[in-house]
């Protein structure tokens, strides 16, 4: 188990010695505050490395976490409940600047099972393959639901995604546990990722 956190970036001005941190393939964490990114990286790497707070909004660098093979760059959330809807539908600044600047290999979307998806969500759908880089959506909290809500929860966000963008869809639980093999296996078999 080779996690560990290599860096943090605040700003712009550390974006270059950031940048010379990661290591391939790159993996990023995306998704509103509070849908469970870091609790996602924690499970996935079977580790307490990402911070989890109760409150959102608390992960406001980008987080870079080495791993075995390849690194995850943990991405402030966006549509934290204080800020405009404007900015909370805009990448911030230092985001824009650090996807536009390197290569993402995997793009890892996270929303919320029971919430379903929002503005900035769909933003990213529409915009990732401007990009260069694969994506995958999480729908994470599968948990909260019993089986057939998550049943048909699944059937909804599934049809919704695939009307904006092809892509991967996993539901998984941060908590349980549940559904992270095969997003393991996923990145595994993809571009040689390994925690
Ligand atoms: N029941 C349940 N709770 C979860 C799950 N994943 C995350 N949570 C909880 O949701 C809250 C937010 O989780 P985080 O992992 O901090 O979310 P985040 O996306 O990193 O949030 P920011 O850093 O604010 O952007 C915490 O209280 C977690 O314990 C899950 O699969 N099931
Ligand atoms: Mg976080």
């Amino acid at each position: 188990m080779g996690i560990k956190l290599e860096a943090t970036c605040w700003n712009v001005k550390e974006l270059e010695s950031f940048k010379r941190k990661l290591r391939e393939p790159i993996l990023i964490t995306a998704g509103y505050s509070n849908v469970g990114k870091s609790s996602f990286i924690n499970v996935l790497t079977r580790s307490k490395v990402a911070y989890v707070a109760k409150k959102p909004g608390k992960t406001v660098s980008l987080n870079l976490y080495t791993c075995r093979k390849g690194c995850i760059v943990d991405l402030p959330g966006y549509g934290f409940a204080k800020v405009s809807r404007r900015e909370a539908v805009r990448f911030s600044e230092l985001v824009e600047r650090f996807l536009n600047e390197i290569k993402v290999d995997v793009a890892v979307l996270i929303v919320d099972i029971r919430r379903g998806l929002r503005d900035y969500d769909v933003f990213f759908l529409e915009s990732w393959q401007d990009f260069s880089y694969d994506c995958i959506v999480l729908l994470n909290k599968v948990d909260k639901l019993s089986k057939s809500q998550k049943g048909n929860a699944v059937k909804k966000l599934a049809g919704d995604i695939k009307s904006i963008t092809d892509v991967s869809v996993f539901p998984i639980s941060a908590q349980t546990g549940e559904g992270i093999d095969k997003v393991l296996l996923y990145l595994k078999e993809r571009v040689s990722f390994e925690v």
